[in-house]
């Protein structure tokens, strides 16, 4: 799986799926989910409140259609919130994992992914992106379909951070 980084609004990626840094209500929200809900409206909510009638748990993921994006699917993801006491490190791996087994079970070959939780939910970048490369690189997600993990960073500060431990040799993973 080749991990790529790109500056940019994970709205306008053309990739198989996009994943949405989600809540438990999974009905929109701001930041990413705010995004990709405006960008795929009206179809992602509709999916979301057919296929998730009581939500989605910490850590887990799920898909709807992207509506009229790009991508084909939406991967929404739920990331621990550190502000309500999520400070279990596993729900932020855990939500990087599922993702890429829901991709499979899509056959999704390429997927865009936000740093889940290093928003609203105040893990810090560095946190989300390392977590998200210790899934990427370990061998329990090596014989994933997935060939191209591609992290869409939000601004050009997140860029430098994410591109810098994408490549450190020493890195996470
Ligand atoms: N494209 C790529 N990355 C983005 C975009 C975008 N269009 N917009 C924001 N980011 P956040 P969380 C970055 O807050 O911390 C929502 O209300 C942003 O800079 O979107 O998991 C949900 O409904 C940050 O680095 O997600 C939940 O309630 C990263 O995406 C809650 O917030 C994640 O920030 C989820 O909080």
């Amino acid at each position: 799986m080749r991990i790529t980084v790109v500056e940019g609004d994970i709205t306008s990626q053309d990739v198989d799926a996009v994943v949405n840094a989600a809540n438990r209500g999974m009905r929109g929200g701001s930041g990413v989910d705010g995004a990709i809900h405006a960008a795929g409206a009206p179809e992602v909510l509709e999916d979301c409140r057919r296929r998730f009638p009581h939500g989605l748990a910490t850590g887990d993921a799920g898909w709807t259609t992207a509506g009229r994006m790009a991508a084909r699917w939406v991967i929404h993801v739920v990331g621990p919130n550190r502000h309500a006491g999520e400070t279990d490190r596993s729900l932020l791996t855990s939500c990087y994992r599922r993702a890429l087994e829901v991709a499979d079970e899509l056959g999704a070959r390429s997927v865009a992914f936000p740093l889940v939780s290093a928003g609203v939910y105040g893990w810090s970048r560095e946190e989300s992106v390392d977590a998200a490369l210790e899934v990427f690189r370990s061998a329990d997600t090596a014989d994933t379909g997935v060939d191209e993990a591609r992290f869409v960073a939000f601004g050009r500060s997140a860029h430098e951070l994410v591109r810098s431990r994408v490549e450190s040799p020493g890195g996470p993973g």
